[in-house]
Protein backbone atom coordinates (compact mmCIF):
# COMPACT_ATOMS: atom_id res chain seq x y z
CA UNK A 1 0.00 0.00 0.00
CA UNK A 2 2.78 2.38 0.71
CA UNK A 3 4.25 1.50 -2.52
CA UNK A 4 1.35 2.01 -4.77
CA UNK A 5 1.10 5.79 -2.60
CA UNK A 6 4.41 6.47 -3.02
CA UNK A 7 4.06 5.61 -7.11
CA UNK A 8 0.84 7.73 -7.09
CA UNK A 9 2.93 11.22 -5.55
CA UNK A 10 5.86 10.56 -7.55
CA UNK A 11 3.44 10.37 -10.55
CA UNK A 12 1.51 13.59 -9.65
CA UNK A 13 5.04 15.45 -9.14
CA UNK A 14 6.33 14.17 -12.76
CA UNK A 15 3.05 15.56 -14.66
CA UNK A 16 3.09 18.89 -12.49
CA UNK A 17 7.05 19.61 -13.80
CA UNK A 18 5.81 18.54 -17.56
CA UNK A 19 2.82 21.00 -17.12
CA UNK A 20 4.89 23.87 -15.76
CA UNK A 21 7.71 23.13 -18.67
CA UNK A 22 5.07 23.37 -21.75
CA UNK A 23 3.50 26.38 -19.96
CA UNK A 24 7.26 28.14 -20.19
CA UNK A 25 7.88 26.93 -23.37
CA UNK A 26 4.72 28.56 -24.76
CA UNK A 27 5.45 32.17 -23.37
CA UNK A 28 8.57 33.32 -22.44
CA UNK A 29 11.75 31.80 -24.77
CA UNK A 30 11.64 35.08 -26.91
CA UNK A 31 14.00 37.37 -26.21
CA UNK A 32 14.50 41.00 -27.55
CA UNK A 33 18.13 42.70 -27.94
CA UNK A 34 18.83 46.00 -29.98
CA UNK A 35 15.93 47.57 -29.58
CA UNK A 36 15.54 51.10 -30.63
CA UNK A 37 13.02 53.51 -32.38
CA UNK A 38 14.49 56.35 -34.76
CA UNK A 39 13.12 59.73 -33.51
CA UNK A 40 10.37 61.39 -35.47
CA UNK A 41 7.89 64.30 -35.45
CA UNK A 42 4.10 63.89 -34.41
CA UNK A 43 2.17 63.72 -37.68
CA UNK A 44 5.02 61.88 -39.40
CA UNK A 45 6.13 58.11 -39.60
CA UNK A 46 8.80 56.29 -37.08
CA UNK A 47 10.64 52.96 -37.56
CA UNK A 48 11.30 50.41 -34.25
CA UNK A 49 14.33 48.00 -34.81
CA UNK A 50 15.26 44.83 -33.01
CA UNK A 51 16.70 41.53 -32.79
CA UNK A 52 14.35 38.78 -32.20
CA UNK A 53 16.08 35.62 -30.90
CA UNK A 54 13.58 32.39 -30.33
CA UNK A 55 15.16 30.32 -28.07
CA UNK A 56 12.75 27.25 -28.63
CA UNK A 57 12.63 24.01 -30.82
CA UNK A 58 9.32 25.48 -32.35
CA UNK A 59 9.02 27.68 -35.22
CA UNK A 60 7.20 30.57 -34.95
CA UNK A 61 6.73 34.17 -36.59
CA UNK A 62 5.88 38.41 -34.76
CA UNK A 63 2.34 38.61 -36.49
CA UNK A 64 2.26 42.20 -35.89
CA UNK A 65 2.43 44.83 -33.63
CA UNK A 66 0.34 47.66 -32.13
CA UNK A 67 1.10 51.27 -30.20
CA UNK A 68 -0.93 54.06 -28.65
CA UNK A 69 1.80 56.62 -30.02
CA UNK A 70 0.89 55.93 -33.98
CA UNK A 71 -2.51 55.51 -36.12
CA UNK A 72 -1.31 52.42 -37.55
CA UNK A 73 1.53 49.64 -36.69
CA UNK A 74 2.62 47.56 -39.44
CA UNK A 75 5.40 45.23 -40.45
CA UNK A 76 7.34 46.30 -43.59
CA UNK A 77 10.08 45.04 -45.30
CA UNK A 78 12.61 47.59 -47.55
CA UNK A 79 14.30 46.38 -50.08
CA UNK A 80 16.45 47.69 -53.17
CA UNK A 81 15.55 47.15 -56.10
CA UNK A 82 17.32 46.96 -59.32
CA UNK A 83 16.72 50.55 -60.48
CA UNK A 84 19.26 51.20 -57.13
CA UNK A 85 15.94 52.29 -55.11
CA UNK A 86 14.63 51.29 -51.92
CA UNK A 87 11.29 49.94 -51.75
CA UNK A 88 8.90 49.19 -48.41
CA UNK A 89 6.37 46.25 -48.21
CA UNK A 90 3.86 45.30 -45.82
CA UNK A 91 4.44 42.10 -44.88
CA UNK A 92 2.20 39.58 -42.96
CA UNK A 93 4.54 38.10 -40.60
CA UNK A 94 8.11 37.33 -39.99
CA UNK A 95 8.95 34.03 -39.47
CA UNK A 96 11.49 33.40 -36.18
CA UNK A 97 12.57 29.95 -36.72
CA UNK A 98 13.13 27.26 -33.83
CA UNK A 99 16.51 28.24 -32.57
CA UNK A 100 16.78 30.98 -35.25
CA UNK A 101 17.08 34.82 -35.09
CA UNK A 102 15.79 37.59 -37.55
CA UNK A 103 17.09 41.26 -37.59
CA UNK A 104 15.12 44.34 -37.67
CA UNK A 105 17.24 46.98 -38.89
CA UNK A 106 17.47 49.61 -40.80
CA UNK A 107 17.50 48.82 -44.69
CA UNK A 108 15.24 45.57 -44.18
CA UNK A 109 12.65 44.48 -42.00
CA UNK A 110 11.17 46.91 -38.90
CA UNK A 111 7.67 47.49 -37.52
CA UNK A 112 6.42 51.55 -39.11
CA UNK A 113 4.65 53.69 -36.86
CA UNK A 114 2.75 54.87 -39.34
CA UNK A 115 0.51 58.70 -38.30
CA UNK A 116 2.41 59.55 -34.89
CA UNK A 117 0.68 60.84 -32.84
CA UNK A 118 3.54 62.72 -30.39
CA UNK A 119 6.73 63.23 -31.00
CA UNK A 120 9.67 60.78 -30.82
CA UNK A 121 12.43 62.14 -29.19
CA UNK A 122 15.90 60.91 -28.35
CA UNK A 123 15.63 59.73 -24.73
CA UNK A 124 12.00 59.27 -24.54
CA UNK A 125 10.51 55.38 -24.35
CA UNK A 126 7.43 54.21 -25.37
CA UNK A 127 5.33 51.05 -24.98
CA UNK A 128 5.11 48.63 -28.34
CA UNK A 129 3.20 45.10 -27.87
CA UNK A 130 4.86 42.33 -30.36
CA UNK A 131 2.21 39.67 -31.30
CA UNK A 132 2.75 36.32 -31.90
CA UNK A 133 1.57 33.26 -34.06
CA UNK A 134 1.87 30.77 -31.04
CA UNK A 135 3.01 32.75 -27.96
CA UNK A 136 0.89 35.31 -25.60
CA UNK A 137 1.85 39.12 -26.34
CA UNK A 138 5.07 40.68 -25.38
CA UNK A 139 4.94 44.38 -24.20
CA UNK A 140 8.45 46.42 -24.65
CA UNK A 141 9.56 49.65 -23.30
CA UNK A 142 11.21 51.37 -26.76
CA UNK A 143 14.10 53.87 -26.31
CA UNK A 144 13.87 56.63 -28.76
CA UNK A 145 17.26 57.87 -30.32
CA UNK A 146 18.28 59.87 -33.12
CA UNK A 147 18.89 58.24 -36.42
CA UNK A 148 22.52 59.77 -37.19
CA UNK A 149 23.66 58.50 -34.08
CA UNK A 150 22.60 54.77 -35.20
CA UNK A 151 24.37 54.88 -38.56
CA UNK A 152 22.57 57.71 -40.47
CA UNK A 153 19.84 56.92 -43.26
CA UNK A 154 16.75 58.80 -43.72
CA UNK A 155 15.48 62.24 -43.39
CA UNK A 156 11.91 62.04 -43.66
CA UNK A 157 11.13 59.25 -41.01
CA UNK A 158 9.82 56.57 -43.78
CA UNK A 159 12.98 55.88 -45.31
CA UNK A 160 13.92 52.68 -43.13
CU1 LIG B 1 8.20 51.13 -43.43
Amino acid sequence: MKKILLILILGTLLLSACVTNDSHMAGTDIEVENLWARSALQGGNGAVYMLLQNRSNEDDALAGASSDVAEVVEIHLSQMKSDGTMEMTKQESIALPADGEVELKPGGYHVMLIGLKQDLKAGDEFPLTLHFKNRVDMTLSVPVMDAESMGGLGMDGHMP
